[in-house]
């Protein structure tokens, strides 16, 4: 199975090659080297990351690729190949006096990248091209990849090559990432996205505690039984979707507050209901999604332990509830995909990501994969929306070195 998804990978687009074609067109002479990192979905454990809590991602078959070659001075200039075969080139940027706020749009995040490692031996300037098939603005973590492809990419310029001795590990680079995303970027995002494109591995998914930052990888093999999951991209992204995800996060931060409690990672389910009960009513829900939300992460990694995956359903739908009905972060068009799936035969289903739009995931009988997906289709025409894009995600490998 493990060659089946690499059989998966290689009849796909390959972001590597079209990265180092993209670097030879706009540079004229071979890349360096060139290094990818992938989208991610979440199975689930959702916005519990800012609350120190647990989370259980997969890396997708999707990648971006960065190509790359130092220069002499300390420039860091980036080119991205889009979707219609077209290149864009962002402003060449100085790294040395980079300041958050200097540069805007998709260039912020390598620059961000940049600004974050110069500060870590890798300080002078290259020449990067991007290419990829990560879906964007889809919940699927394309600017993680994006950024995390970068890291790798001028650490390995400056002789910091991923997971050789003395280098800095993949833990570390993911810290540095979120803090490109956070302090440059400006999105307060947690630490699920970039650990998940730099630790995940095949047929595994992701425990992270995020406290700890200790990580294990967690079999879950579902071709092996028969199962399969299906990625449903809705197509859709509500514009309020940056000020939802920072109310949230705040949200969670004045409850943690409020109770005494450095995260809500330290308030017990056993003691959930005294809890809520000291908290106003806009507060209380958001404390109870991540409480019962960080145990059904911790329940599904017993149940992925002891071989049962196909009875790991009921908790992604009590995830997705309590994402609509506490967090209230999921859209009408993730609750219809979701409730779609289930009606087709998924013995499971919620929406992944920050939400607001975005994707949902189903797990789906292998022999039901076309009902679901056909469902879904239909349920979205019936409703007159734009038809979702669905595919089956099989768990892949994390960030490396392509050449
Ligand atoms: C987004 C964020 F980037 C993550 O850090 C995480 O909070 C997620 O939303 C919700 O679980 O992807």
């Amino acid at each position: 199975r493990q060659s089946q998804a690499g059989a998966d990978r290689s009849a796909r687009f390959q972001a590597h090659e079209a990265a180092a074609r993209a670097f030879r067109s706009v540079h004229g002479r071979h890349p360096e080297g060139v290094w990818s990192a992938p989208g991610r979905v979440n199975l689930i454990g959702e916005h519990t990351d800012y609350n120190d809590g647990f989370v259980l991602p997969f890396a997708l078959p999707h990648r971006i690729a960065a190509a790359a070659s130092p220069r002499e001075d300390q420039v860091l200039t980036v080119a991205t190949l889009g979707s219609d075969g077209r290149i864009q080139q962002a402003d060449p940027v100085e790294i040395p006096p980079l300041e958050p706020g200097a540069v805007h749009g998709w260039a912020a995040y390598p620059a961000g990248v940049a600004w974050v490692l110069r500060d870590h031996g890798a300080d002078r300037g290259a020449d990067i091209v991007l290419a990829g098939d990560v879906p964007t603005g889809a919940g699927l973590s394309s600017s993680h990849a994006l950024e995390c492809a970068v890291s790798l990419a001028l650490l390995g310029l400056h002789g910091q090559e991923l997971d050789r001795p003395g280098t800095p590990d993949r833990m570390q680079i993911a810290r540095w990432v979120q803090r490109a995303e956070n302090d440059f970027v400006g999105a307060p995002t947690g630490l699920l996205d970039q650990t998940a494109s730099l630790c995940c591995t095949e047929s595994h998914v992701l425990f992270l505690d995020v406290r700890s930052g200790e990580t294990e990888q967690v079999p879950f093999d579902t071709a092996a039984v028969g199962l399969r999951i299906v990625v449903i991209d809705t197509r859709t992204k509500h514009s309020h979707s940056e000020s939802g995800y920072g109310d949230r996060r705040r949200g969670t931060e004045r409850a943690a507050d409020l109770l005494g409690v450095k995260a809500l990672r330290d308030v017990p389910l056993t003691g959930l209901d005294a809890a809520l009960g000291r908290l106003p009513s806009d507060l209380a829900p958001l404390v109870r999604h991540v409480v019962t939300e960080n145990q059904r992460v911790l329940d599904v990694v017993d149940l992925l332990h002891a071989g049962r995956i196909e009875d790991i359903g009921p908790f992604l739908d009590a995830s997705h509830s309590s994402m609509r009905d506490d967090y209230r972060i999921s859209t009408v068009e993730l609750d219809t995909a979701v409730e779609a799936a289930r009606a087709a035969g998924a013995l499971g289903a919620r929406m992944t990501g920050g939400g607001f739009g975005g994707s949902a995931i189903a797990l789906v009988p292998e022999s039901k994969v076309g009902a679901v997906e056909a469902g879904v289709t239909a349920a979205y025409e019936r409703e007159g929306w734009r038809s979702p894009r669905t595919f089956v995600a099989v768990p892949s490998a994390g960030a490396g070195r392509d050449r």
